[in-house]
């Protein structure tokens, strides 16, 4: 079995530890982290996603397997990051109000630090007023929201509503997604960016602080 598949077997029995050192391996013999994380901690959570999904594993079986997902992720950041980058702009993320995934906004994040965003981290179960506030308080260019229910992406239309009730909508930029959201959803709620993925998220990112 090669490294990777290995990972993501492991990262589906949730053995931190154990993925934790086969990344480090993994790095070790020169795999690129873009592939450790796609072809081994990412595709090892699309397993448990899809067993999940159909009754296999539960939730606890899914929390472990997140936190592997994170054990892994963590050592692949600073890889994933350009070294030497200039901050170019500060943004802040968070998983909407009524949601608490939160891998999906951590790859956006790592994928934006990496090339020199700052980036404010409000969480998970984020309420409108409070991308607003960090908006207002940290002087936040762009507001991103993430949301991996389709009960919970409707709150994104809301922290649009928000926006324009503090009377800041022209002066910051929404970005959106997760995976339920689409192009056709971010333009129905009057948000001004999707992307599907962390890296689209980042270089979109850099170029509407650019803008
Ligand atoms: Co949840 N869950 N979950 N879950 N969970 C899903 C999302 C689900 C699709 C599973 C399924 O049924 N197949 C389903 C949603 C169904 C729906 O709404 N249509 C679901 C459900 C139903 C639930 C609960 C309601 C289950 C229950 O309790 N009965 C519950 C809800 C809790 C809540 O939030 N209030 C729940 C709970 C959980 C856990 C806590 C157990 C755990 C979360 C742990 C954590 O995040 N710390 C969990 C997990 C892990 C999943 C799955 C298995 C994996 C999600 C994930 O992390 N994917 C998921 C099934 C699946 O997706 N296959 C599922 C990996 C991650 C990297 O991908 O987040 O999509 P993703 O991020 C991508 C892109 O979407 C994009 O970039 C990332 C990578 O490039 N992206 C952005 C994300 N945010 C972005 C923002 C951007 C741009 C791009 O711009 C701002």
């Amino acid at each position: 079995m090669s490294i990777l598949a290995e990972i993501s077997e492991n990262l589906q029995k949730g053995k931190a530890k154990i993925v934790k050192q086969l990344v480090e391996d993994a790095i070790n013999q020169g795999i690129s982290a873009k592939e450790i994380l796609e072809e081994g901690l990412l595709s090892g959570m699309g397993i448990i996603g899809e067993k999940f999904k159909n009754n296999e594993v539960y939730v606890p079986e899914v929390l472990i397997a997140a936190r592997a997902m994170n054990a892994g992720a963590a050592l692949l950041k600073p890889l994933l990051s350009e070294a030497g980058v200039v901050a170019n702009g500060k943004v802040c993320i968070g998983t909407v109000k009524g949601d608490l995934h939160d891998i999906g906004k951590n790859l956006v994040k790592m994928m934006m630090e990496g090339k020199g965003l700052e980036v404010i981290d409000l969480g998970t179960d984020v309420p409108p007023e409070k991308y607003v506030e960090a908006a207002v308080n940290e002087g936040c260019t762009v507001i991103c929201c993430s949301a991996l229910l389709t009960t919970t992406m409707g709150v994104m239309k809301d922290v649009v509503a928000a926006t324009e009730a503090a009377g800041i909508r022209d002066k910051v930029k929404i970005m959106v997604g997760g995976a339920p959201v689409t192009d056709a959803f971010c333009q129905q709620i009057g948000a001004d960016r999707y992307t599907p993925d962390a890296s689209t998220a980042a270089e979109v990112a850099i170029e509407l602080c650019k803008a």
